[in-house]
């Protein structure tokens, strides 16, 4: 299912439209090579604009990313939106982010923290008394996810479509989602080990309404996305709904040439503070440049957000943060998504001028998401040189760090 719009002229043609249409942001002359934020190379927005088909021509129905380097602003977008009226996908498209939500939350939390209201080193049932079977597992433990704490999420997508269709639209009380994580031991000892579970931003969630006394939304929105003006991200639950223009979002099912399903409208109640913000790729460059930059914790709470439990070779997490180290020797910092029919990359650099975010409308492709990670490489990394000219054809480490079995091949 690949568009009319696919091809590099088109897609640069839209970095110039756009640009036309944000006045906000200097024009650059050339898509090639202007000067750059620090020191970094120019990003290869050719080269990203390949990504973006070759995830195309692995399933995803659109895919699309937006670079914002300094001032300076690349969008490129290929495929479609919506596969019924064959609408271009573009960089002001909505989706849902998935687990870009986890920032937001670890962000209202460290906040709290910064007002003394929290200290990440308590055990989570002082605030919550008797909700953790473990009182060793502290604020800290969840944030890293090194609580150990199952994640429910492995059983409820087993059976990808079926099981997305039995919670589309359902709508879970926090308590029932981490009572479904109950049901299972630890996976490990609190701190012992990095375990991803959608569970610990569960509880990040119910620490946010306890210690607060107001819903997520009003936290996300107080804190985050008015001070940063952050137009088009919501957090809609338990609606169903993207307001506004948006990609439609494109299941893939487990069995081998089977049809896409729209998956679009759901509650995302499974995933809540976990999972269920919906944005742009405008908004998220501007939210992780501006976490880097300071403009959301104190120097003190973002250094904690920045201290690295190892998740492998190339990747770190930290307080809701993931770290991801580059060929070209450069760390990024930033979040990963994936609900049902969207994959998103948003990521910045360490001084928070160059970001990036990337986003394919299909989920539960393996292969699309190991394209997607390569996204990151041109917008950060430029133009391959002979020494890296193998890395897009080179084996990726197998998936992202996600919990077992939530992507297949
Ligand atoms: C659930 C199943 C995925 C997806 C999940 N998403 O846990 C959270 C998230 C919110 O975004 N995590 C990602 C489904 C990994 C992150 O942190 O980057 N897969 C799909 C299946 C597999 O149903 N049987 O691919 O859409």
């Amino acid at each position: 299912m690949v568009s009319a719009r696919v091809g590099t002229g088109t897609a640069l043609s839209a970095v110039l439209l756009s640009l036309m249409a944000a006045p906000a942001y200097a024009a650059p002359t050339t898509t090639v090579a202007p000067a750059t934020a620090g020191e970094l190379p120019a990003p290869d927005v050719a080269g990203l604009d390949g990504v973006l088909r070759t995830a195309l021509s692995q399933g995803a129905p659109g895919a699309m990313a937006r670079i914002d380097d300094n001032g300076t602003v690349y969008t490129v977008a290929e495929g479609v939106a919506d596969r019924a009226t064959g609408r271009g996908i573009a960089t002001k498209d909505r989706f849902r982010a998935g687990s870009v939500t986890k920032s937001f939350s670890a962000v209202v939390l460290l906040q709290l923290v910064d007002e003394g209201k929290l200290n990440l080193d308590t055990s989570v049932n002082t605030y919550l008394p008797g909700l953790l079977p473990d009182d060793r597992i502290t604020v800290r433990h969840v944030l890293s996810h090194r609580s150990g704490l199952y994640d429910y999420t492995n059983d409820m997508f087993a059976q990808t479509v079926p099981g997305f269709e039995s919670v589309r639209n359902k709508v879970f009380t926090y308590q029932e989602l981490v009572d479904l994580s109950l049901d299972k031991p630890l996976n490990n000892a609190p701190g012992a080990a990095y375990s991803y579970s959608n569970t610990n931003f569960v509880v990040a969630g119910m620490l946010i309404e306890k210690l607060t006394g107001h819903s997520v939304r009003t936290e996300y929105e107080n804190r985050i996305i008015k001070p940063l003006k952050m137009t088009d991200t919501f957090y809609v639950h338990p609606g169903t709904a993207i307001p506004g223009r948006h990609a439609n979002g494109y299941l893939t099912p487990d069995e081998a040439g089977a049809a896409l399903v729209d998956s679009t409208e759901q509650t995302v109640s499974w995933a809540q503070s976990a999972g269920a913000m919906i944005s742009s790729t405008r908004d998220l460059d501007t939210f992780f440049s501006s976490l880097v930059r300071g403009k959301l914790l104190s120097a003190a709470q973002l250094a904690q957000m920045e201290q690295w439990t190892t998740v492998n070779s190339t990747q770190g997490y930290g307080l809701g943060l993931r770290r991801r180290d580059l060929s070209c020797g450069i760390s990024v910092y930033g979040h990963t998504g994936t609900v049902q029919g969207y994959y998103t990359y948003a990521f910045t650099s360490k001084d928070g001028k160059r970001s990036i975010t990337a986003l394919a409308n299909t989920s539960n492709n393996g292969t699309v998401l190991n394209t997607l990670a390569q996204t990151l490489e041109s917008a950060f990394c430029g133009k391959p040189t002979a020494s890296v000219a193998a890395r897009s054809t080179a084996p990726v480490e197998r998936h992202e760090d996600i919990a077992p079995g939530i992507v297949k091949d």
